[in-house]
């Protein structure tokens, strides 16, 4: 069979190679006229979070770009050992009466003793993290494609030179190329947008240099045959109970331009190839039974459309999302010509890299486009990119921070579609949900507490000291209500309102009257996951209306009512929400000036803890803002203070955002620099100087995890646009070091799409796009020449500071300074 090839725009080093120039290359010739949206190693990878990872929102692949042997990582987003099961405890809400007794006493070690018996999931729960051979199950890596090279004389396979890999983000391709010999090889790998498969290219420089054996690999649970030319891995996963659960195949095939195919038992080949495409399909009968069907199918199909015709449409497919929003901060062109760990590492100790934050933002992007896709699931603690069967915290959803991270980057950064795995997976968790909520606390509507996997889970972990947190559902709606401010979609609001509405229901019946102030809480609770030094001098972290469970509720009672206005319906629930509401407690300033995290003023057991739980008021959430609450804006400040600059990956890139609602720039990119911060260790650690990145741009909790990424990504957005506090503001944390820049395709809440550009701080041109009719109020510094609205000049009405403008659809509002 023959094929096509356009070439892509590429290394220019292999052209160089092809034009037989023999100068020393280096990444340095990666010349500066192009915006290099890359990430560039000189080596193969020696460690997984040196490979670079593509994927198509299903399946994923991360190659090393190995020389002898090329290991490629396979993943498919719904691959989970496991099965649905009952964790709930039916007998659990009769202890209730007894541990809220226990907490209006004061004695919160006494009744977190007693929930680990009385209130606690039924059976192993999430297997303390490990839960991969219990019913919970884990994330697993699908398994490895290994590729073993054979090259013309043999020649010694370390002597290898000008070697170079790469992964450019803005049309999702790889590319590695090195010289063996007289020999230039070059090879290509995507995770089609548009077939569906995993494609890698391999070619060299002369003919008939192409020749290498495909095996699949796995620790466990598979079975490996050939069918026909095919090399096929399938088997089952564990469902926690001894049995078989979800099944998977992996399917590899080769198509050649020359050679003669090799074939083995569990092995398939080519020799002496000119090129050669390794064609990859992999599939689950996640709500597929007909998937090794599908599996097949989706070979044939690709394999006929040609790789240049694939290649073409996948950049297009992948690229209607990618090339929505652009961020452009200024360069560093001496750095584009490092390595992507070299250039972390210079950033470190000087910064002075603003290419290097365009790259981290597009990377963000970039991971979201890669690891969800409208129909399947939202992006897990990995993304979609897992190496080992026990994932880390089972690769599941967390949901007392990290899944919601994951999505931040979502709505800002025009990919507001993404969001809807994760809104079609809160509205997955209603029905078991509701039995959770009957089970634990007699309540009607629907709880699900800090963990869930792709089965439903809503129980509460198996440690009440984090697994109690039951407010997760709320956080989940908070998502769901975000999504329809920044769409402006009425017909979507309509269609998730049972879904808010019935959250809201359960903590209308959940919440009880404390006895010292007579507030409406929830009880028992966490304030995820820090604990407190009690008066009896024991620690705690069981408690009752924690400052994050006060900001939720109040937040969610807002928003029902809300949408029950817009939609006409439910005035007496909305009434009843209103007025629960005004019950709460209110924030608290504590003994340091700090905002409280809990009703008390304890000391907290870790005040450098990585979670900032009580300031999900700043930042998700908007009831803390340094016009609207001056006073909470600066307990928070005094709170970010205390817990330091430190902490795990997703922390700092939490903070980022804190400080950007804060408007204070400066400390917003000093903690952005936290995060980058290179790290090369990949055990766990918890501890204030643990987090960074990895030489792959991957952020490193550690062990890696991706929320950071996605939150340092919002983070960079959140300086420069917002629109949470009923206006939009231009570059509310502008730091010292972006002092001249621009973006474009930014989203603001009423659905606008905001391009913007300034120098020396000051903005230059603003213009916001209507996708829908829709007020839009603007926070703008004074002085600006020209208001026009599609390029007519206007006066707008001004209310104080602020400008408002009723825009119809697609209507263009514009500001020169
Ligand atoms: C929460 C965090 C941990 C980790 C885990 C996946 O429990 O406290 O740091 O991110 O989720």
């Amino acid at each position: 069979m023959t094929f096509n090839f356009s070439r892509p725009t590429w290394l220019s080093s292999l052209l160089l190679f092809t034009l037989g120039v023999t100068c020393t290359l280096s990444v340095d010739a990666q010349t500066a006229e192009s915006r290099p949206l890359a990430i560039v190693m000189d080596r193969p990878a020696k460690a997984w979070v040196e490979t670079l990872p593509l994927g198509n929102g299903r399946i994923g692949i991360m190659p090393d770009g190995g020389i002898a042997r090329e290991t490629v990582v396979l993943n498919e987003i719904s691959l989970w050992s496991g099965a649905p099961q009952d964790a709930d405890n039916p007998a659990a809400y009769e202890s209730l009466d007894k541990i809220r007794q226990l907490l209006f006493e004061g004695k919160n070690d006494e009744a977190q003793d007693l929930m680990y018996s009385t209130f606690v999931c039924k059976g192993a729960g999430s297997g303390l993290g490990s839960g991969k051979d219990v019913p919970y199950g884990s994330y697993q890596m699908l398994g490895l494609l290994n590729i073993d090279y054979t090259y013309a004389g043999r020649p010694d396979t370390a002597a290898y030179s000008h070697y170079q890999r790469k992964l450019q983000m803005d049309n999702a391709l790889s590319e590695c190329g090195f010289q063996l010999g007289e020999v230039n090889y070059h090879r290509e790998y995507l995770t089609s947008f548009s077939d569906d498969v995993a494609i890698i290219r391999l070619t060299a420089n002369k003919g008939r240099h192409i020749s290498f054996k495909l095996t699949f690999d796995r620790p466990e649970r598979m079975a490996v045959s050939v069918e026909e030319n095919d090399l096929v891995m399938q088997g089952a996963m564990n469902n926690g109970s001894g049995g078989d659960g979800m099944h998977y195949m992996a399917r590899a095939t080769i198509v050649s331009k020359g050679g003669k195919r090799i074939a083995g038992e569990q092995m398939v080949g080519i020799e002496n190839a000119d090129e050669a495409l390794i064609y990859l399909s992999m599939t689950t009968d996640y709500k597929n039974p007909r998937h090794t069907f599908t599996n097949r199918s989706l070979l044939v199909k690709a394999i006929k459309s040609g790789y240049s015709r694939s290649l073409l449409s996948h950049e297009r497919q992948f690229g209607a999302w990618f090339n929505r929003a652009t961020l452009d901060l200024g360069r560093n062109i001496e750095r584009e010509g490092l390595t992507t760990n070299r250039r972390l590492t210079e950033f470190a100790k000087s910064g002075n890299d603003n290419g290097l934050i365009e790259l981290y933002f597009q990377y963000g992007r970039y991971l979201l486009i890669c690891s969800t896709r409208p129909g399947l699931l939202p992006p897990n603690l990995q993304g979609l990119w897992a190496n080992t069967l026990q994932t880390p915290w089972n690769g599941d959803y967390h949901m007392n921070i990290n899944l919601q991270m994951n999505l931040w980057p979502a709505e800002v950064t025009n990919l507001s579609e993404l969001h809807s795995p994760l809104i079609e997976l809160t509205k997955s968790l209603v029905e078991p949900g509701r039995k959770s909520a009957k089970a634990f606390y007699n309540a009607n509507g629907w709880v699900t507490h800090i963990l869930t996997n792709i089965w439903g889970y809503t129980s509460p972990g198996e440690h009440p000291s984090w697994g109690a947190t039951n407010t997760a559902g709320a956080w989940m709606c908070q998502h769901l209500w975000e999504h329809y401010l920044f769409t402006n979609d009425t017909a979507y609001l309509r269609s998730v309102y049972p879904v808010l509405k019935e959250s809201a229901l359960f903590f209308s019946e959940m919440l009880v009257k404390e006895p010292q102030h007579g507030w409406l809480v929830t009880a028992p609770t966490t304030s995820p996951e820090n604990s407190f030094i009690l008066p009896n001098g024991k620690t705690a972290a069981i408690c009752m209306g924690s400052t994050m469970d006060n900001q939720l509720v109040r937040e969610q009672f807002g928003y029902v009512a809300e949408a029950a206005r817009i939609l006409n319906t439910d005035s007496d629930f909305a009434l009843k929400l209103q007025q629960l509401s005004a019950q709460l407690p209110p924030h608290q300033i504590g003994k340091y000036g700090q905002l409280q995290e809990w009703l008390d003023d304890y000391q907290e057991a870790e005040p450098q803890h990585r979670h900032v739980s009580q300031l999900y008021g700043l930042h998700p959430g908007n009831q803390i803002t340094p016009e609207g609450t001056p006073e909470l804006a600066q307990a928070a400040r005094v709170t970010l203070d205390r817990r330091g600059d430190g902490g795990t990956g997703w922390s700092r890139a939490w903070k980022v955002n804190h400080w950007a609602r804060l408007a204070d720039g400066n400390r917003a990119y000093k903690l952005l620099s936290q995060l980058l911060v290179p790290v090369a260790t990949d055990g766990y650690d918890y501890g204030p100087q643990a987090g960074g990145t990895y030489p792959n741009l991957f952020c490193a909790h550690p062990p890696f995890q991706i929320d950071g990424n996605f939150g340092g990504c919002a983070g960079i957005a959140e300086m420069l646009l917002q629109s949470h506090a009923g206006y939009i503001e231009l570059l509310p944390a502008l730091p010292d070091a972006w002092a001249t820049g621009s973006f474009s395709g930014f989203k603001v809440r009423g659905n606008g799409v905001v391009d913007a550009s300034w120098e020396n701080k000051s903005l230059k041109q603003v213009k916001l796009t209507a996708q829908s009719h829709s007020l839009f109020r603007f926070k703008f510094p004074v002085g600006a020449k020209t208001v026009l609205v599609n390029g007519k000049p206007i006066s707008l009405p001004s209310k104080g500071d602020m400008l408002e403008a009723e825009l119809n659809k697609d209507d263009i509002l514009e500001l020169n300074w």
